[in-house]
């Protein structure tokens, strides 16, 4: 429920700075949630929120400190540090990497097919324009209908039609929607959450698109309930999840193999997808082409951001103890993730090199400008 902005309370709580229609917003909240972690939930304003997070992205948290932190994936590692209790990383490091790598595709390839969805379909982009006019731009003196006309169509240029959804892609993009239910339906199948009998970092992330986006807009949402009841499920039991109240199962052993068909995927798509983003941030290109399991994505846009991400993904995998490195590669190897995971072979977004983030300038996920600006 978003407060009104004064009526929030902040004495110790966490204020987030976002939206109640927002993909990052609800990954974060999920997490707090289940943390037991107190927060408030106002109005990402655009104007305040690059005042203090250096980009127009939420959402943006202010800590009860008065600092202002940005990015759910490093925020989310910080409070893992403040609040060690009830990790949401397995201990078991090849599982902690598998649910980081599961995070990341969440995050950034289940963006495309969730905005897909929220602004190419008539009765979702009404309703989804309406919900953002009032809640984000009521001090905007601009009549409504203009503001949702306006935001329909810039939604649709910048993260649809711009990012390589055409009459040739659609129907891959709408797989990957699609492929995750089946994957998951199977996982839910056997165990309550993705690794085991409690939430991990890869139902945390799962979350950021099928909460917001898949659960709760129209077509994806009827999708869902027809074709994946398990997944439907497992959206509200996650919503309702929290660390105290957990039954006492854990997680399970090792890497089943019924993760595998989530990680091949992951490998063909995500990964081969990050791997030519980097090679074109290497070249200057602003945008690029790149087949996807035999979909021609053309003119995407270099996104910086997703070459930290890359960086990122290696660093962990780097950090693995020698045993845990070893059987990593061979999972890797045998779904398809270890080639574009290393390729190419060097990758230097130049973004927070002194690794202090979340206290960082936020950097925009899609935008060219975010891109080409900021080079050296
Ligand atoms: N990596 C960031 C991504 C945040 C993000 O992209 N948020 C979206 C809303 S869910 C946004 O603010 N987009 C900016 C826009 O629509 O221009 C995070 O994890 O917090």
């Amino acid at each position: 429920m978003v407060k009104d902005r004064d009526e929030a309370v902040t004495d110790g709580r966490v204020r987030i700075h976002g939206a109640s229609i927002s993909y990052f917003t609800g990954k974060l909240e999920v997490y707090l949630r289940y943390k037991e972690i107190p927060y408030d939930l106002v109005p990402g304003r655009p104007d305040q929120v690059r005042k203090h997070a250096g980009a127009a992205q939420i959402p943006v948290v202010e800590l009860p400190n008065g600092r202002f932190i940005t990015d759910t994936t490093p925020i989310i590692n910080w409070f893992e540090e403040e609040h060690p209790d009830a990790p949401v990383l397995p201990e078991d490091p090849l599982q902690a990497f598998v649910c980081r790598l599961i995070e990341d595709y969440a995050d950034e390839w289940l963006w495309r097919p969730a905005m897909h969805y929220r602004w190419s379909y008539d009765v979702d982009k009404h309703a989804l324009s309406r919900k953002i006019v009032r809640e984000l731009t009521p001090d905007i003196p601009v009549p409504a209908v203009l503001k949702r006309f306006l935001i329909r169509q810039r939604q649709l240029r910048i993260f649809v039609t711009g990012d390589g959804v055409d009459q040739a892609t659609r129907p891959h993009v709408e797989g990957s929607y699609l492929r995750a239910l089946d994957m998951l339906s199977a996982i839910f199948a056997r165990r309550s959450f993705v690794v085991g009998e409690h939430p991990t970092l890869a139902d945390v992330g799962l979350m950021g698109p099928m909460l917001r986006h898949f659960s709760h807009d129209p077509t994806p949402a009827a999708i869902m309930q027809d074709r994946a009841p398990a997944v439907w499920e497992w959206v509200a039991r996650m919503w309702n999840a929290k660390a105290s109240k957990l039954s006492s199962g854990g997680l399970v052993t090792g890497v089943p193999s019924d993760l595998e068909p989530l990680l091949t995927e992951i490998g063909e798509t995500h990964l081969e997808y990050l791997s030519a983003n980097a090679i074109a941030w290497q070249r200057g290109d602003d945008r690029f082409d790149v087949s996807i399991q035999g979909a021609p994505y053309r003119r995407v846009p270099t996104s910086r951001y997703r070459v930290w991400c890359l960086e990122q993904l290696r660093k962990r995998f780097a950090d693995l103890p020698e045993s845990a490195a070893a059987e990593a590669r061979g999972l890797l190897e045998k779904n398809c993730c270890w080639d574009p995971l290393w390729q190419p072979e060097e990758v230097a977004s130049g973004h927070d090199p002194d690794g202090r983030a979340p206290f960082v300038e936020g950097l925009e996920v899609l935008t060219a400008r975010g891109a080409r600006a900021r080079r050296g």
